[in-house]
């Protein structure tokens, strides 16, 4: 079946790791295959840049994938904030893009502006609608911020309020059955805790969104998904296709990252203690 996701823009070229003297290894800390963040939020009061900002210095990549919702383009066009913090971020990312480090921008909903230069360059920084990145592993995974699920999971939440309404009746409903069960010789049956079952797990939002991407990843044969959007990170097998939430760096501070054998771990970002070298807390460890 053909849908609105197959219009998307092309697969990645192939890339090769730019020469060890281009790389930017001067920055401290742990070095990774790649790094996936989405939701920052810049142009926001609820952003964490300097948090970032002491991620992204000491945690250098190959790659850097930038999961939409950047920029928050929607809160900027109501109040324009835009503190130096948030300047050093868009910064620190094209210097980064400069020093070899291959930055790919999915633009979100709330940067949906970005969406208009698709398949253009800001800075070494690529913009593309989506991108598939492999692991070292060989693992293929779709990378996505995943807005574009909202309308499938929406529906769910309309369902889920009809339910609602439909309760009452259905508890009538249920005696009716059961009585009619009765004649037959049938056993209690509830119908209404069926039903009520079957709405509380269309109200769970967040349910609906992972399996939703998990099944369009699953349909166009990645072994796996990255996406961000609904501020809560994740990684877990769900029908046999690997779903990871980057999460976002509002309210969580985290980031997906690809050790460089092809492992994915997700990371909480504590903060750098002065003094101290950077620490990170482990949410879950994967191996690919
Ligand atoms: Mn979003």
């Amino acid at each position: 079946m053909r849908t609105a996701f197959d219009a998307f823009g092309p697969m990645l070229p192939s890339w090769t790791a730019p020469p060890a003297n281009e790389r930017d290894d001067d920055a401290p800390g742990r070095r990774y295959r790649s790094i996936f963040i989405s939701d920052l939020h810049l142009g926001t009061p609820g952003c964490q840049a300097e948090p970032l900002l002491d991620f992204l210095k000491t945690h250098p990549s190959d790659h850097l994938y930038l999961v939409g919702d950047i920029v928050d383009g929607w809160q900027l066009r109501k109040r324009w904030y835009w503190p130096q913090s948030h300047n050093d971020v868009v910064q620190k990312l094209l210097r980064r893009a400069r020093k070899g480090c291959r930055v790919i921008f999915v633009p979100g909903n709330h940067d949906e502006f970005a969406r208009q230069f698709v398949n253009q360059h800001f800075g070494g920084i690529e913009v593309l609608e989506e991108a598939v990145h492999v692991t070292a592993s060989g693992q293929k995974l779709w990378v996505v911020h995943g807005d574009y699920f909202d309308a499938v999971v929406q529906c769910a939440k309309w369902l889920a309020y009809v339910g609602d309404n439909l309760y009452e009746f259905t508890l009538r409903l249920n005696r009716h059955l059961n009585h009619l069960r009765g004649r037959l010789g049938l056993p209690y049956w509830s119908l209404s805790a069926y039903l009520k079952h079957k709405v509380k797990k269309a109200l769970n939002y967040v349910t609906d969104f992972e399996a939703a991407v998990a099944k369009e990843a699953k349909r166009r044969g990645h072994d796996g998904v990255v996406c961000g959007h609904i501020h809560r990170a994740e990684m877990r097998m769900i029908d046999g296709v690997l779903y990871c939430n980057d999460g976002d760096w509002v309210e969580s501070r985290t980031a997906l990252v690809e050790h460089f054998d092809g492992r994915l771990e997700l990371l909480h970002w504590a903060g750098a203690q002065p003094g101290q070298r950077a620490e990170h807390e482990h949410i879950t460890t994967e191996t690919a």
